[in-house]
């Protein structure tokens, strides 16, 4: 073994490292040269055939070659990974342009929302306006303002959920709308039409056609001659536009204190089309308002002379409504917050 055989190994090795392409290959060439069965330990083991004097030198310079090796292939290693860093940095952004988007999910409104705006707009084509009240309320308009005075057994058709408050102003959630009436026909004078499409409240256990908090839409009606006959066309019309054809309903006597004398509108259950199903508790129809001509003291109580002004009302469970129109056969659905409910709207 000479100096030369060094130089050929260098020589070699220095070419091969130039010529590596990537980690796999500076292993290869670590393994070939430096490894323990690799061309510089084979040099070692050759060094016992020299002298001992050529032993020290030969040794010396075998140790500096390999000293060498191993500084140039650790540089190379990081040069490939500074350039596949880099590359990768470089590289051009894929797009595919042919691929199929994918589509953004869009919201849309409650159905209850939908039914609200097309019973809205029917009842605007008609001369009606939108009135509001409070949803939490006191117990005079609730109540006294609608001829339901304290104690008045009418009170317990109204299961009410009562707020904590004084007893001079006891607040509840209210019942149903018809406190706008009051409320409206306090700030404004007569003739008038108005609407009140509104949120309410009831201490009730829940059935298929029963929620304790659902949405009525209140009507009022007040001018020198009104009748129920002038009430009747006007649901007719609702009831032909909403349902979008001609539907039987019939108006049945009932009882309301704010109301003389006072009927419920029912309507052929769609949801089995009259044949009896939960919804309608197997009677073939559903009570779908309560209703009837203003009672002299709700006039008198907002300041309005009965001699003189004549009006009627109706309050429509509009969840009933939507539950109709769209074949539903649970009113628990529209708050159930299922998704695979709400998005057939
Ligand atoms: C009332 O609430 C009266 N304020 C209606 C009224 C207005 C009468 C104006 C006269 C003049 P009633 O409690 O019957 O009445 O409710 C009216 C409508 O609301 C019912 O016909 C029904 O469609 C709906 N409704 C009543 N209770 C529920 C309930 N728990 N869940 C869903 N809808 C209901």
């Amino acid at each position: 073994m000479t100096e030369i055989d060094l130089k050929i190994v260098r020589e070699k090795a220095e070419k091969e490292i130039r010529a590596a392409q990537n980690r796999a290959d500076l292993e290869r060439i670590f393994h070939s040269y430096l490894g323990k069965r690799g061309q510089i330990a084979l040099l070692f083991k050759e060094l016992k055939d020299l002298s001992e004097e050529q032993r020290r030198g030969m040794g010396q310079k075998m140790n500096e070659l390999k000293k060498y090796l191993e500084k140039i292939l650790t540089q190379k290693k990081s040069i490939l990974a500074r350039v596949k860093g880099g590359a990768k940095k470089a590289e051009p952004s894929r797009f595919d342009l042919d691929r199929p988007g994918r589509k953004p999910e869009i919201g849309h409104l409650h159905p209850l929302t939908q039914t609200k705006r097309e019973i809205m707009a029917i009842f605007a084509s008609m001369g009606f306006v939108v009135a509001a009240g409070p949803e939490m309320e006191n117990e005079w308009y609730n109540f006294d303002a609608l001829n339901i005075p304290k104690d008045h057994p009418a009170r317990d058709a109204w299961s009410t959920i009562w707020i904590k408050s004084p007893e001079s102003t006891k607040l509840l959630l209210r019942t149903h709308t018809s406190p706008v009436q009051a409320r409206y026909l306090e700030a404004h004078p007569p003739p008038l039409r108005i609407i009140v499409p509104g949120k309410v409240f009831r201490y009730e256990a829940t059935d298929a056609s029963h929620e304790s908090q659902f949405y009525q839409l209140e009507g009022l009606m007040v001018d020198k001659k009104v009748s129920a006959a002038s009430f009747k066309a006007v649901i007719a019309e609702f009831m032909k536009r909403f349902f979008g054809k001609n539907l039987e309903f019939r108006l049945r006597p009932d009882f309301f204190p704010f109301t003389e004398p006072s009927f419920d509108v029912a309507m052929t259950c769609l949801t089995c089309s009259g044949r009896g199903c939960p919804v309608c508790k197997k009677t073939g129809w559903l009570e779908v308002a309560g209703a009837g001509l203003v009672h002299p003291n709700v006039l008198r109580f907002s300041g309005l002379n009965p001699e003189k002004w004549q009006g009627w009302a109706f309050g429509f469970g509009w969840d009933r409504l939507a539950m109709m129109k769209y074949k539903i056969d649970d009113i628990r659905l529209f708050n159930s917050g299922n998704l695979r409910f709400l998005e057939q709207f």
